[in-house]
């Protein structure tokens, strides 16, 4: 009997694979925008489930990389939600936040699946996943399956993208990962970095900085070119390598470094100053913020970085 019924079950399988009509698995990446490293980037690319196929959708995954230094400039978003929900990855190279809109007849199902992908056909495995037999179930009632079709998911992206990444192609990956069948789809973009307006003098104290020492903060003096005022910087948009934010106090206007041009003392924190250094003896830290009109800034300073206890 258990042979009989494996029969059976192979045929349901076999007919479900040859009955099933010519549909379709699609990811469409939308053109990603602007394409300026260094602004919030903003994409979303959609997948799509055609016809009345049963498919079933275990994991979304998304990636961001340099199309020549892959190893370098890397980020990588795993799980994107399923459901309708948001969700924020913050990266090494800033926070990439995802929203999940599910079409109409999206859900949550048990049972067979079999789709087209690019002229050749796949077949899904039986499990759980997105996909099912035409009812639905679950919190939001979602439900795609047989009979219900076509159906799909669209993400919204926006990445912070660092101004220190280097302009060039760069490729967005999406992946879809179902029954033991992978699918990704990539888009390549060319992107710009950010040209500020305004460049800054920095200097930034001390020079040395043992990664082992003690101390509650990281001194920058910002002086800006002629025709800008050091006093206009608005002190909550200053960032130390894009990440660690300046503190509202202690600040000042002097001039630290006597050339008779005004200048900004911001303070960073010492510890996240540190966690993102590595021992060098050029290290390099940008400083960015914008002036109270929303004009940007940009300038640097290198330090020597050493890791010596006591
Ligand atoms: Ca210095
Ligand atoms: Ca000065």
């Amino acid at each position: 009997m258990r042979i009989i019924s494996a029969a059976i079950t192979g045929f349901i399988i076999l007919s479900l694979v040859f009955i099933s009509p010519a549909s379709a698995l699609k990811i469409d990446i939308a053109e990603p925008s602007p394409k300026t490293l260094g602004q919030t980037i903003s994409f979303s690319f959609t997948i799509t489930v055609e016809d009345s196929e049963l498919l079933p959708i275990r994991r979304v995954d998304l990636e961001i990389y340099k199309e020549n230094e892959p190893a370098v400039y890397h980020i990588t978003c795993l799980d994107l939600p399923l459901t309708a929900t948001s969700k924020t990855y913050p990266t090494a190279a800033g926070d990439v936040t995802v929203t999940a809109v599910p079409g109409a007849g999206w859900g949550y199902g048990y049972g067979y699946g079999y789709a087209i992908w690019e002229s050749t056909g796949y077949y899904w495995g039986y499990g759980y996943g997105y996909g099912g037999w035409g009812y639905g179930y679950g919190p939001e009632g979602y439900g795609y399956g047989y009979g219900f079709a076509p159906t799909s998911i669209t993400y919204s992206v926006t990445w912070s993208s660092p101004a220190t990444w280097p302009a060039g192609d760069y490729v967005v990956k999406a992946t879809v990962l179902a029954n033991g069948d992978t699918f990704s789809k990539t888009r390549t973009v060319a992107l710009s970095v950010y040209v500020y307006p305004v460049t800054a003098k920095i200097d930034i104290d001390p020079d040395t900085l043992n990664l082992k020492s003690r101390g509650r903060w990281i001194t920058a003096y910002i002086e800006l070119p002629e025709g800008y005022d050091a006093a206009d910087i608005d002190v909550s948009t200053v960032l130390l390598n894009d990440k660690v934010p300046a503190e509202s106090m202690p600040t000042g206007i002097g001039d630290y470094d006597e050339d008779g041009i005004p200048d900004l003392m911001v303070k960073f924190d010492r510890a996240m100053v540190k966690g993102m250094l590595s021992p060098g003896d050029a290290v390099e830290l940008t400083v960015t913020g914008e002036l109270i009109d929303g004009t940007p800034f940009k300038g640097s300073d290198t330090i020597r970085v050493i890791s010596k206890g006591k």
